[in-house]
């Protein structure tokens, strides 16, 4: 397994938990998110390690952005 995590940019509320989970868990691989609006963190385990620019995407499709951190 491999953790990755990022600060975004943007979450206000659950939703905005909720669009962010559901775009970076389409990519491959991904095991497990964890998501928090209030402190913009953003974990995510996978079974192999993922591009950072994949996730980065992920999350702007969703509406925010984010870096790794
Ligand atoms: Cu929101």
């Amino acid at each position: 397994m491999a953790t990755a995590e990022f600060q975004v940019t943007g979450m206000s509320c659950g939703h905005c938990e909720t669009a962010v989970r559901e775009e970076v868990g389409l990519l491959e691989g991904v095991e497990d998110i964890q998501v928090s609006a209030e402190s913009g963190r953003l974990v995510v385990t996978a079974i192999e390690p993922l591009e950072d620019a994949a996730v980065l995407a992920a999350v702007e499709e969703a509406g925010y952005s984010a870096v790794r951190v």
